[in-house]
């Protein structure tokens, strides 16, 4: 706990200096490691609609977080998970005065169409848009790690 009140302080501190994201350290240099998971067990993050598909990505705690992250990234059609074809996800921050920062992601089919495990490792604290290109349509999800 008093390293995430470190982390929030700084990064309360940071949002004051410059609105765009903070500058510390990643707290964890662990990589993201694969977990396959019941999608029922899973919090939905976001939702967009995007080329006839409602797009949802989901967590174990229904937030994304600094450092390694195993999302659940979904397609639907209708109520039924259908799958978009070739997909990339890319999460990407913006950072003032150099290009964006790029974190290590990875989109595994988790063995039912429409569902993929992602895992990914979120360097910084701060504002994220994890950029979800498939097949004839892309989708953008602006969420803040918690
Ligand atoms: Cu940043």
């Amino acid at each position: 706990m008093i390293m995430k009140s470190i982390v929030i302080a700084t990064l309360a501190m940071t949002v004051l200096m410059t609105s765009a994201c903070n500058s510390s350290e990643p707290t964890s240099q662990t990589a993201p490691a694969v977990t396959a998971h019941a999608a029922s067990t899973v919090k939905e993050i976001g939702k967009k609609e995007a080329a006839g598909y409602v797009i949802t990505l989901s967590s174990e705690t229904g937030s994304l977080k600094q450092g390694a992250n195993n999302l659940t990234l979904e397609f639907r059609k209708g109520d039924q998970l259908s799958d978009p074809g070739n997909l990339e996800v890319k999460p990407m921050m913006e950072m003032k005065g150099m290009g964006p920062m790029l974190a290590n992601t990875k989109a595994t089919p988790s063995g039912t169409p429409g569902r993929y495990n992602v895992t990914t490792d979120l360097a910084m604290a701060g504002p994220w848009k994890i950029m979800v290109t498939f097949t004839g349509g892309e989708a953008a999800f602006d969420l803040m790690t918690q």
